[in-house]
């Protein structure tokens, strides 16, 4: 294949499915109302908790203007821990059609539902974000997100699809292989966490592949937070234009917000996802312009409703419409969280669930510290914990043993690899105030 075969021509970003990120804010607005008021109803009917917190605030489930919003409850991470693992469905399970799970802040995921008209708008919303990247029927996309219980896998497939374009599903991991595809089936866009974009081009450079040379165009990059530096290496590395996809599980997925050609903050799909921002300390709703945690409500979809959903994630509401025509509001990038989830290698990680699996284990001591790198693009995970003096007089064997059961243990929790290093007594630094548990040194460059 040439290059001229396999590189379709910048086309302007508007595809028909595009349509309503550039509909005219008051018929937005009015579409946001009417959906709100349906959905509001629909869980109040469907989902206890739900009906219990408001009928707690003696609240209707009645909404006038799009403002009352400010008066519903908050829904939280430990709510879908507590009602695990479909207390929070709000339809028949026979019609729930998909479920995914991810990381909750114990050894239990949280668990999301679909049902069919739910993945059809999780497929609408991923058509759109691939649109705004400027992709198109033709396209051949090398998907590297996990395919599984992770959302991103499937989530950016079925949008892959949905655009019409050629999806090679072939998910996270095997490096070599990854490129050997790319450079082969003329991939023209790749999906893919960041920090495994970063590795990709390390291990082309050095086995001697120049990206550059290939008809790949579009990276379209989430699941964790990036920087605009890493945007510029990445495009003055590869020579191709770098996307920011936003997303959560409990929201949908991949597909809640995604950047424009404009590169300034990422469009919020409103019409299905309403955005607030709020103080995280006092729960007050922030005004645009001023940053604090992001707070979405679902407005379609069907098996798990979410009102207030509060993400954890720190970000601003952009004033100002984007130079892009879309009406669809915009945010700052995720930069930082305001709890203590880590994301590894695309992965989001409690140091809680780490912690559990030590202390579990006998002749572990409750002294560890987590520490995270980067090596070549690639995050690194090593875990230094303190055992016993009986424990590290023991035989070398033994002490072996202990830690590839710690490796196996946290592996199966977490689902990442780690390094775990046994430690002496002592060995750890101890804090004068709140322990030090996490270091990440992978900066922000
Ligand atoms: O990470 C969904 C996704 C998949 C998004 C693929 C984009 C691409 P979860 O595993 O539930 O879902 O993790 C959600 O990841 O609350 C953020 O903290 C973080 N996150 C996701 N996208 C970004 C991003 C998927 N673009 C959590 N920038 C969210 C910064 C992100 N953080």
């Amino acid at each position: 294949m040439t290059r001229a075969d396999t590189r379709p021509h910048a086309r302007p970003t508007f595809h028909p499915a595009s349509a309503p990120d550039f509909v005219p804010a008051p018929r937005l607005r009015e579409l946001q109302l009417a959906r709100l008021r349906a959905i509001i109803q629909h869980a109040f009917v469907h989902v206890e908790l739900f009906r219990q917190r408001m009928e707690s605030r003696q609240l209707a489930p009645e909404v006038r203007s799009l403002a009352d919003i400010a008066n519903l409850p908050f829904t939280t991470k430990v709510d879908l821990r507590d009602t695990y693992p479909f207390g929070l469905f709000a339809t028949p399970l026979r019609e729930v059609v998909r479920v995914h799970a991810s990381s909750g802040t114990t050894g239990k995921p949280i668990v999301v539902a679909y049902t069919r008209q739910d993945l059809d708008i999780w497929t609408s919303v991923m058509v759109r974000s691939l649109a705004a990247c400027g992709l198109h029927e033709g396209d051949i996309i090398q998907n590297a997100y996990g395919y599984g219980l992770f959302t991103g896998g499937l989530g950016a497939h079925y949008g892959a699809e949905g655009i019409g374009a050629t999806v090679i599903p072939i998910s996270g991991g095997n490096t070599d292989r990854q490129l050997m595809v790319l450079k082969d089936f003329g991939v023209t866009a790749i999906c893919s966490t960041p920090t495994y974009f970063l590795h990709l081009i390390d291990r082309a450079v050095q086995l001697g592949l120049d990206l550059k040379s290939l008809p790949l165009r579009v990276g379209v990059f989430g699941a964790e937070p990036w920087t605009d530096s890493m945007r510029r290496h990445i495009e003055s590395a590869t020579g191709i234009q770098a996307f920011d996809i936003y997303g959560l599980s409990e929201i949908i997925g991949p597909g809640v917000a995604v950047e424009c050609p404009e590169h300034d903050g990422l469009h919020i799909f409103e019409d299905h996802f309403y955005p607030e921002v709020i103080d995280p300390e006092t729960g007050e709703a922030l005004p645009e312009g001023q940053e604090g945690e992001l707070v979405l409500t679902t407005l379609s979809k069907l098996a798990m409703p979410l009102v207030r959903y509060r993400t954890r994630d720190i970000t601003t509401l952009l004033p100002g419409p984007c130079p892009c025509g879309r009406t669809l509001r915009r945010m700052r990038r995720i930069g930082r969280r305001s709890d203590d989830m880590l994301i590894i290698r695309g992965v989001n990680v409690y140091p809680s669930q780490i912690e559990a699996v030590l202390l579990e284990v006998e002749g572990t001591l409750p002294h560890y510290q987590i520490l995270i790198t980067r090596e070549h693009g690639l995050d690194q995970l090593e875990i230094q914990v303190e055992v016993t003096s009986q424990v590290f007089s023991d035989r070398v064997g033994a002490l072996e043993a202990l830690s590839d059961r710690l490796v196996d243990t946290i592996q199966r929790v977490i689902g990442i690899h780690s390094k775990v290093t046994l430690v002496e007594p002592r060995t750890i630094q101890r804090s004068e105030g709140k322990a030090k548990r996490v270091i990440d040194k992978r900066g922000q460059s």
